[in-house]
């Protein structure tokens, strides 16, 4: 039977293969969890109608008035871009019906909010995000993304920052949302990783990837280079290592895009300290925590120096890092440089 507006023959789907939209693999991931109170699934979809909303945004730039910036500067300091706050508002309104959220944190907001003060039941959830990464990729049509992260909400956690600072290694979920040459959703929920295409015909995430997995070796790396005479020296000997061994470069200047290549095809994305950003720029508990989770749940590893980021211990959720992930071999190339 033909779904209207979506033409198989056209998408990487086969013409025997099972249509799967997000909210489907949601619910069947449900029913494997006999005590679920369903809250979780309530969460992914809150943050696949988020998608679909700021996809839908992204795609009229320019013909609606959401380009460029608002007078407003984030937490970390920097200009928001119009949006930067629109992503922000839409994950917040998506969210924020949902009983099974306690709390939310975002990066673009100092403190974490909370959504719900009932009393805990064990089954509510911290969501954190970055509403839109690489959001300077905006105006220039590049790609962008939203990256999330879930957390058993701590009902004994005397502040909301105390219950979300756990480490990444205790995530129950996470995943991002590409918005490139086409919308698609990542996600891992801890038993692999499954890739989503968004059909705008039809308004649905479709499945076209589970049990995704990162290629060990891929001779590509991704890095600011523009940054690497105030490399620390094991970076700048791996690069030395790097081209003399004939790999390519390859930097979207947005990590959700950069992630997703490596992903796919394989190689290493780094962001090392900087003489600008001593401990790293990205951020361990938006951007770090997510994308190391989904590398290691697809095989890959995720370090931050010699430490896996997984295992690093949050002491403030603004926190930053440096980074070093990907496929297994060209993680360990760049740690023989490093460590
Ligand atoms: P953002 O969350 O403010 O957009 O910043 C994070 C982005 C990452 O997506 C990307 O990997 C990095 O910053 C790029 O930084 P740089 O421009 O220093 O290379
Ligand atoms: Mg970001």
């Amino acid at each position: 039977m033909e779904t209207p507006g979506l033409d198989l023959e056209q998408s990487a789907l086969s013409q025997r293969d099972n249509l799967t939209t997000l909210q489907s693999h949601i619910l069947s991931g449900e029913q494997k969890h006999p005590n679920a109170t369903g809250s979780f699934s309530w969460i992914l979809s809150a943050l696949s109608l988020s998608a679909k909303v700021i996809s839908a945004k992204i795609r009229r730039a320019r013909l609606s008035d959401v380009l460029g910036a608002v007078d407003n500067v984030n937490v970390q300091g920097e200009r928001q871009q119009k949006l930067d706050v629109i992503a922000n508002e839409t994950l917040l309104r998506c969210l924020g019906n949902r009983a099974g959220v306690a709390i939310v944190a975002s990066e673009e907001n100092e403190e974490p909010m909370i959504l719900q003060r009932t009393a805990g039941d064990g089954q509510r959830y911290c969501v954190l995000f970055d509403p839109l990464d690489g959001s300077s990729n905006i105006d220039t049509c590049g790609g962008v993304g939203t990256i999330f992260s879930i957390l058993r909400h701590d009902s004994k956690a005397s502040t909301p920052e105390e219950s979300v600072l756990q480490a990444g290694a205790r995530q129950v979920a996470a995943g991002y949302i590409l918005y490139g040459s086409s919308t698609v959703f990542v996600y891992t929920a801890g038993a692999g990783v499954s890739l989503f295409v968004l059909d705008p015909s039809i308004g649905a995430f479709l499945k076209v990837g589970d049990d995704l997995k990162i290629p060990a070796t891929g001779k590509t790396y991704s890095c600011n280079e523009g940054n690497r005479l105030t490399f620390p020296a094991g970076y700048q000997r791996y690069l030395d290592w790097a081209q003399t061994n004939g790999y390519s470069s390859r930097y979207a200047g947005a990590m959700v895009a950069d992630v997703h290549r490596v992903l796919l095809q394989g190689g290493v994305f780094l962001y090392p300290p900087t003489k600008k950003a001593p401990d790293g720029k990205l951020r361990l508990m938006y951007e770090a925590n997510p994308m190391a989770m989904i590398v290691e749940q697809a095989g890959g590893k995720a370090f931050a120096g010699t430490q896996r980021i997984l295992e690093v211990q949050p002491k403030t959720l603004h926190q930053r890092t440096s980074v070093v992930l990907g496929s297994r071999d060209e993680v360990d190339h760049v740690l023989k440089h490093v460590g």
